[in-house]
């Protein structure tokens, strides 16, 4: 980690009087573990701060340490001399909590995206540890903060969720090591795992049933679609399909699996999944967005049918280019 970097965030944070804490919109685990992480090590450096995601806390990370101060919203009365944000591979990332800032902090970027695109007046951005959260066990102790158990638990809950339960290409010695620190601080993984990984809410298992009830296999692609409909159909309010994309890039024969999810104003985020060899993340960056390169992500404008259709056509010749150049190696 370099020095420079460390002091000078350091610096920033002894430094500022009021502090904003944010993270990437639709947080997921590593997301919103890694912001309770700083949220608690600004506590103990004894610092004003509020966080803030646009979506909000989400249901299942409630036990995190301060998972109740997270906020939807930017108190706009507040002046904040100093914004971190945690996982976010570009500012877009942060929503309406960067775009509608009335004030100008000076900006921390703390990420682990290969495409982070450096976007902080400070960077720390290290693209090959497996999450924010592993990069965190390393910055904290350097701020002179001692990992507890309530950072332990955060942090663990980055970990487990960005490596899926340590299963992914990534996890090196040094990730698996962190984590044994972390439960010796006192984090508990198989009640995090539990909590983090493997329960889910029932309506994301229906989803999950809407996406699989009209997936498609086809030259080694599969996709799912859930429209709009889809989703009203189950609930509401918002709902995560998050673990489909997973589910699907799952299968014997199929190199990428995506998943499109339909919003309002004729928006589709579109995420995308897939194992070694083959690289999601030139395709995710070709249509405007970014990620790692097994797990990558997009939004496209247009009729859902439409944008599909160009997308899997798109994600069907990469596979077939990446498929020849993998059976020229051999
Ligand atoms: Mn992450």
């Amino acid at each position: 980690m370099d020095e420079t970097i460390v002091n000078k965030i350091k610096e920033s944070i002894v430094q500022a009087s009021n502090i904003l804490v944010t993270t990437h919109i639709g947080p997921d685990g590593d997301a919103l573990g890694s912001m309770t992480a700083v949220g608690q090590m600004l506590t103990a450096m004894g610092k004003q701060f509020d966080m803030v995601c646009d979506d909000g806390m989400v249901r299942k990370f409630d036990y995190l340490p301060l998972a109740k101060d997270v906020r939807r919203r930017v108190d706009r009365k507040k002046i904040y001399d100093l914004m971190i944000a945690v996982d976010c591979g570009d500012e877009f990332r942060m929503g309406y909590v960067y775009s509608r800032l009335t004030c100008e902090p000076v900006l921390i970027n703390i990420d682990h995206h290969i495409s982070n695109n450096n976007f902080g007046h400070i960077n720390l951005v290290v693209a090959d540890v497996t999450s924010t959260a592993e990069l965190l066990a390393n910055l904290i102790p350097q701020m002179d903060v001692t990992i507890d158990k309530g950072i332990a638990t955060s942090l663990m809950t980055g970990l487990v969720t960005d490596t899926l339960g340590f299963r992914v290409t990534g996890v090196t010695g040094q990730t698996l090591k962190i984590a044994g620190d972390l439960i010796s601080a006192g984090a508990n993984l198989a009640e995090i795992t539990s909590k983090a990984l493997v329960l889910q809410e029932l309506n994301t298992i229906k989803m999950w049933s809407k996406g699989l009830n009209k997936m498609h296999v086809e030259d080694m692609v599969s996709w799912a679609v859930i429209s709009i409909k889809d989703q009203l159909a189950v609930s509401e309010d918002p709902v995560s399909s998050h673990g489909l994309g997973n589910m699907i890039a799952d299968i014997h024969g199929v190199a990428m699996g995506v998943v499109f999810t339909e919003k309002e104003d004729n928006e589709i985020r579109i995420g995308f999944r897939s194992r070694p060899p083959w690289d999601v993340a030139t395709l995710a960056a070709e249509l405007g967005g970014g990620g790692h390169r097994f797990a990558a992500g997009c939004t496209q404008h247009g009729e859902l049918d439409d944008v599909v259709q160009y997308v899997i056509t798109r994600a069907k010749a990469v596979i077939a280019e990446q498929k020849a150049t993998l059976d020229n190696g051999q």
